[in-house]
């Protein structure tokens, strides 16, 4: 594994990895889950908060000035690093979560009608399933879903059928998190725009991880949170091609997404400000911004070939244990490796690795309907990012070895 970045130098970027759990050294293979955040992102905050701390938009003077800068140049910032045409086709949002309940409530406010039909797949994260159910029960529509092969990719065989006159949006997404599966979004894109279907990327796993460029992908909607890729918890974006986002309704009501109020009505600003209703998390919008230069300063090829050299070197250890099964394709996959050990439930594995400083996750990873059609219910995941080490993840090994021990029959 080497390659022209010094990646124990970018490590140390890190200040949390420098620390003992359990009396060991910390591993940290959670990153799916949430990524951690390195000293600039850090720092950013610490100075966002010390030197410009203002509300945004509505003041005229000089910290509100510097704040709604900052809060602007951020947006910005993620419209390059999406590849995205404007700017104004970035919306702020908690994270992927609230996009996708955005696009599932507004869009479909306008769009949704009874007999229409929504598809997504049986691989995708609850966030991107529910909030489409509660969409096709109000409008009447319904909800199809593109079957997964046993090998854990989707059933591309299943979709021309699928992709009838009455599906108005295909969401689904780019790589599971539960699986590692990376879905071709480009072609998923390409194929569902052939009958002007709406598209939605769910770029949780994605973004930060492989290089995103929406007009590539050709995607109507991409969404993404900033705590997956080093930037703090509660900020995110959705991207929303400029000609779909300015045919929607507005969302939630409240300041800054209007123009004119009456006490009868209001009229309403274009997007993106139509739908960040009330103060934005201008903090986080900062960090964010400081987590996308930290990840180009890298380059995102980089960080690519980083976690791909890690889950491989992670592939190829795991089958020296016996009993257990790796979920998902051989590739092409994202950083993270879910399994099922024989005998061994994922909760007591998580447990036992975390008493040798190992944070590993077990669960269902909000993809229940997933794990019922692999016949499991939850597994264990362990997911990287470019910060970790293949040593790492040797000693993963053998705590997963002495684990199979300590709890066989
Ligand atoms: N997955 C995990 O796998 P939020 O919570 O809004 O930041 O992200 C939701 C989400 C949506 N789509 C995918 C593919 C995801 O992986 C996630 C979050 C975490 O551990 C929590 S279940």
């Amino acid at each position: 594994m080497s390659d022209a970045i010094d990646w124990a130098r970018v490590r140390a970027a890190f200040p949390i990895l420098d620390q003992q759990v359990s009396g060991w050294p910390l591993i940290y293979f959670d990153n799916a889950a949430t990524s951690q955040k390195p000293r600039p992102v850090i720092e950013a905050l610490v100075r966002h908060y010390e030197r410009d701390n203002a509300n945004v938009h509505r003041g005229l003077h000089e910290l509100s000035r510097r704040s709604t800068d900052a809060y602007e140049a951020a947006r910005a910032t993620v419209a390059r690093f999406l590849g995205a045409a404007h700017p104004e086709e970035i919306v702020f949002t908690r994270g992927t979560t609230e996009s996708v309940n955005l696009v599932a409530q507004v869009w479909a406010e306008r769009f949704l009608k009874p007999g229409d039909a929504v598809l997504v797949t049986a691989m995708d994260h609850h966030s991107n399933l529910v909030p489409w159910q509660l969409a096709v029960r109000r409008a009447g529509a319904v909800l199809k879903w593109v079957p997964v092969t046993d090998t854990g990719t989707l059933d591309l065989d299943a979709l021309d059928a699928l992709l009838t006159p009455e599906v108005r949006l295909f969401a689904f997404v780019h790589i599971s998190n539960s699986l590692g599966t990376l879905n071709p979004a480009a072609d998923l894109c390409r194929r569902a725009r052939a009958h002007g279907i709406t598209t939605f990327v769910d770029g949780a796993q994605s973004a930060g991880h492989i290089p995103v460029d929406v007009r590539a992908l050709g995607c109507d909607f991409f969404a993404f949170s900033g705590h997956k890729m080093g930037a703090p918890t509660g900020i995110g974006a959705l991207y929303g091609r400029r000609e779909v986002l300015e045919t929607m309704p507005p969302w939630q009501g409240g300041g800054e997404m209007i123009h004119r109020v009456t006490l009868e009505e209001s009229t309403f600003k274009a997007p993106p400000a139509r739908f960040e209703a009330g103060t934005p998390n201008v903090a986080g919008a900062v960090g964010l911004a400081a987590a996308v230069d930290f990840l180009e300063a890298l380059g995102l090829p980089a960080v690519a070939a980083r976690d791909d050299a890690l889950t491989r070197h992670a592939l190829e250890r795991l089958e020296s244990i016996p009993g257990l099964r790796v979920l998902g394709p051989a590739a092409p996959r994202g950083s993270l490796v879910s399994f099922s050990l024989d005998g061994v439930h994922p909760h007591d594995l998580v447990t036992f690795a975390d008493t040798r400083g190992l944070a590993l996750r077990g669960g269902h990873h909000c993809t229940q309907p997933l794990l019922r059609r692999f016949g499991v219910p939850a597994t264990t995941r362990a997911s990287f990012y470019f910060y970790n080490t293949p040593e790492e993840i040797d000693r993963m090994v053998e705590i997963l070895d002495e684990a199979r021990r300590f709890f066989a029959p």
